[in-house]
């Protein structure tokens, strides 16, 4: 396999117990990423040992709306990548069916050739709630992944909301997936899709009403178009507020709209070539460094708000929070002039 040539042998500051994961161990990987995903008390050690390893995979994102067939496309995708010699990791970010009790399974000739194959992992994360956040774990079990040496990620979330807008941001490419009928032409609008998709799929084309919605779709990119994408980010360690420039062959990606069967692979070939060809202009545009700024930023601020928090608590007297949360309540005190008030020891 290329991406075990690939795997560094040894991180000499990664836990022993989770050391196997580097050369193919799918057990200490397995482990590694329950650690990670629980913020358990090895997940800093482990994301510390490898974080320098990842940066190498290219990470897709796969969202729309429930029952548009994103796992069978996922599945077939990986499927696709394999023959092409590619290892693959699928995440399923809370997946509304077990991902491996659902399509995959239920495809038998496809499960056939993705079980077993040490080329493939499969992982479902069922997060929603978690301390720290959805995008934040799925984003630190992707980095244990892309360490562990897979040349492709495919996330699979959900919706167009706002937890998949974040964990959107931390793909490479995005690929937002529709399908024919439940007015979803109008839903997409509504959710702002442009602002994810690099890429976007009619999926069931073998479905009556799917000329009515690649119409649809192709009207709303014509509209679309024009606009500057831009990279939000609202933190404050870093303000990316630049759009692409002058709209030349090399600054600007048009969104590719196509057609699949999942079901029976039909234009899942078209679709990895459309990502590579997304890849290639990601390297070639700058895009890929600039959103990768962006990645990294998000991933700092959520950390240092994550420890800066714990730091404040740790501190604060005990007695004179109960108190000023007391006051709060009866309403002697409003919350703003509470904080400041225990904010003014430090
Ligand atoms: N006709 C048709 N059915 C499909 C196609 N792709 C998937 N399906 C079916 O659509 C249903 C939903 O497929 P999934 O892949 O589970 O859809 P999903 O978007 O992952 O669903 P959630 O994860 O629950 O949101 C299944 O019964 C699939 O067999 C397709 O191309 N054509
Ligand atoms: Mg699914």
């Amino acid at each position: 396999l290329s991406a075990l040539s690939q795997r560094p042998a040894a991180s000499p500051d990664l836990p022993p117990r989770y050391q196997p994961l580097l050369t193919g161990n799918r057990l200490a990987l397995a482990r590694a990423i329950s650690q990670v995903e629980d913020a358990a008390p090895d997940a800093v050690a482990i994301l510390r040992a490898l974080y320098p390893h990842s940066g190498r995979a290219h990470i897709i994102g796969i969202t729309g709306a429930p029952g548009t067939g994103k796992s069978t496309l996922v599945t077939a995708l990986a499927q696709h990548y394999r023959q092409a010699g590619l290892t693959v990791a699928i995440v399923a970010v809370d997946p509304t069916s077990p991902f491996t009790g659902g399509a995959l399974l239920g495809d038998r000739v496809r499960m056939r050739t993705l079980s077993g194959d040490p080329g493939v992992f499969v992982r479902s994360m069922a997060t929603r709630g978690n301390l720290g956040g959805l995008s934040q774990s799925t984003g630190d079990v992707v980095t244990v992944l892309d360490a562990a040496g897979f040349e492709r990620i495919l996330v699979e979330t959900v919706g167009v909301g706002q937890a998949e807008v974040e964990i959107v941001r931390t793909a490479h490419t995005t690929v937002v997936v529709e399908a024919p009928g439940l007015g979803d032409e109008v839903q997409a609008i509504k959710a702002g899709i442009l602002e994810i998709a690099d890429l976007l799929v009619v999926n069931k084309a073998d479905l009556p009403g799917v000329e009515r919605t690649v119409k649809a779709l192709e009207m709303m990119l014509e509209l679309g178009r024009g606009g500057p994408r831009t990279i939000r980010h609202h933190g404050v360690l870093l303000q990316v507020d630049a759009p692409l420039a002058q709209p030349t062959v090399a600054t600007t990606w048009s969104i590719a709209l196509l057609k699949t069967v999942a079901a029976t692979g039909e234009g899942v070939a078209e679709l990895g070539q459309q990502i590579e060809a997304h890849r290639t202009w990601l390297q070639a545009s700058g895009e890929l460094t600039q959103r990768e700024q962006v990645r990294a930023a998000q991933l700092l601020e959520n950390i240092l708000r994550a420890e800066l928090n714990r730091r404040l608590l740790a501190q604060l007297p005990a007695t004179s929070m109960v108190e000023l949360v007391e006051a709060v309540r009866q309403r002697t005190v409003d919350p703003y002039t509470a904080a400041h008030q225990l904010l003014a020891a430090f």
